[in-house]
């Protein structure tokens, strides 16, 4: 993961640096020379003196020619070892002052809006969203549209920007970490939601997993009373895991189920409650109704969105329509094992202000990762 992400940075800075330079010179001499030649064409008189002063121009760069030639048979006349010697002390300073010429570059806005199309596409191919992507534009622009930069420094700019605001965006959501929380609230009551088939299920029994592991006591609540064999595959991790699981029929209210397992929770001196829920589309009303409801009813302490990271764009849609009609704490992505790109991960922290709180690897209850922001602007490259 991420290896695309980090390509798109990097070599848009060194595009930006290598494509910059050699045009944008040419683009500023030519502007340059053309609005000085409007004017002089502008009268005829104007047209005469012109002439005049081209003449006499010429006259003298005559003189100067044959100055100059003078000058160069004087010189060819010395010795020969001695022509030599002074010509290998004025070249290098002459090479120098040539390559001096080139190291100093500046990007009109022009320039800048047709470079950054490219790192545009990349970025949203890499399921980067769109504010995310105007935040790094506006950051780029200030940097470096009609700035006086030296040419080898572009990239650095560039890639010094990119950094602090990725930094920023990943750092700026308070963290939660759970295991603290459990420690210090119980029961701790965590509701999951999002939509079908993005791993609410699967994630609750990799938590469960890890709060066992941390010596932290378990009750699921299968609220999911929607979906076929939704309440067995709970049961099957339950078991497995050895963890107490409150299930109602199918059909029944779920509300009452999260109800239940709290209530067991309180009454055993269990740590944890961990509510699973139906599958809700953005669509489907009633579904977030009756999710309103269990919130309702069970009071979590925190209410944590799973994502899939595949989802890209979609992501980002999910993260901000959950927060808004259900209120949300912060957010797990799956499947981060399979996604090539990374984009959701920065974005759905930014477009909920929200913190990102562990990231699924793979199928088994030891693939959660605490969500690391340091390590992902590392693997980014930046
Ligand atoms: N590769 C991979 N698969 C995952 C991950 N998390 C969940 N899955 C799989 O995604 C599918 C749906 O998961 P499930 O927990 O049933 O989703 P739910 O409908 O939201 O409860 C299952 O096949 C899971 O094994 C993950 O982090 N990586
Ligand atoms: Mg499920």
């Amino acid at each position: 993961m991420f290896e695309k992400l980090k390509k798109t940075f990097s070599s848009w800075g060194k595009k930006v640096e290598e494509e910059a330079t050699p045009k944008e010179k040419k683009k500023l001499f030519v502007r340059k020379a053309t609005s000085e030649r409007v004017p002089r064409a502008s009268s005829r008189a104007e047209g005469e003196r012109e002439a005049k002063k081209q003449a006499r121009a010429e006259a003298k760069a005559q003189k100067k020619a044959e100055r100059e030639a003078k000058k160069a048979e004087k010189i060819k006349a010395k010795a020969a070892k001695q022509v030599e010697k002074e010509k290998a002390k004025e070249e290098p300073t002459e090479k120098k002052s040539i390559f001096a010429g080139i190291t100093e570059t500046k990007i009109s806005e022009d320039k800048f809006e047709t470079l950054f199309e490219d790192l545009e596409d990349e970025l949203l191919q890499n399921n980067v969203s769109t504010a995310i992507i105007d935040k790094i534009k506006e950051d780029l622009q200030k940097q470096l549209v009609d700035k006086s930069l030296k040419r080898s420094e572009v990239a650095n700019i560039i890639k010094n920007s990119l950094s602090k605001l990725i930094h920023e965006i990943l750092t700026k959501p308070k963290q939660i970490d759970l295991l603290e929380l459990a420690k210090t609230k119980k029961p701790l009551v965590i509701l999951f939601v999002g939509v079908n088939g993005v791993g609410k299920t699967t994630t609750i029994a990799k938590l469960a997993k890890m709060f066992q592991d941390n010596k932290l006591s378990c009750v699921l609540a299968a609220g999911d009373t929607f979906r076929a064999a939704a309440i067995e595959q709970l049961e099957y991790h339950a078991k497995k895991l050895k963890v107490k699981i409150i299930k109602h029929k199918y059909g029944a209210d779920s509300a009452a189920v999260a109800y239940d397992a709290v209530e067991h929770a309180k009454a055993k001196g269990l740590n944890v409650v961990l509510i699973d829920t139906a599958g809700r589309q953005h669509a489907n009303e009633d579904l977030m109704a009756e999710l309103a409801k269990i919130k309702r009813v069970s009071k979590p302490d925190l209410v944590l969105l799973i994502v899939d990271s595949l989802t890209g764009n979609d992501a980002v849609e999910q993260s901000k329509f959950f927060n808004e009609k259900i209120g949300i704490d912060g957010a797990i992505l799956t499947k981060t094992d399979a996604d090539e790109r990374g984009g959701a991960i920065i974005s759905v922290g930014y477009e909920t202000g929200k913190p990102i709180l562990y990231l699924g690897k793979g199928q088994t209850y030891k693939d959660l990762e605490k969500f690391d922001a340091e390590k992902l602007i590392k693997k980014i490259g930046l």
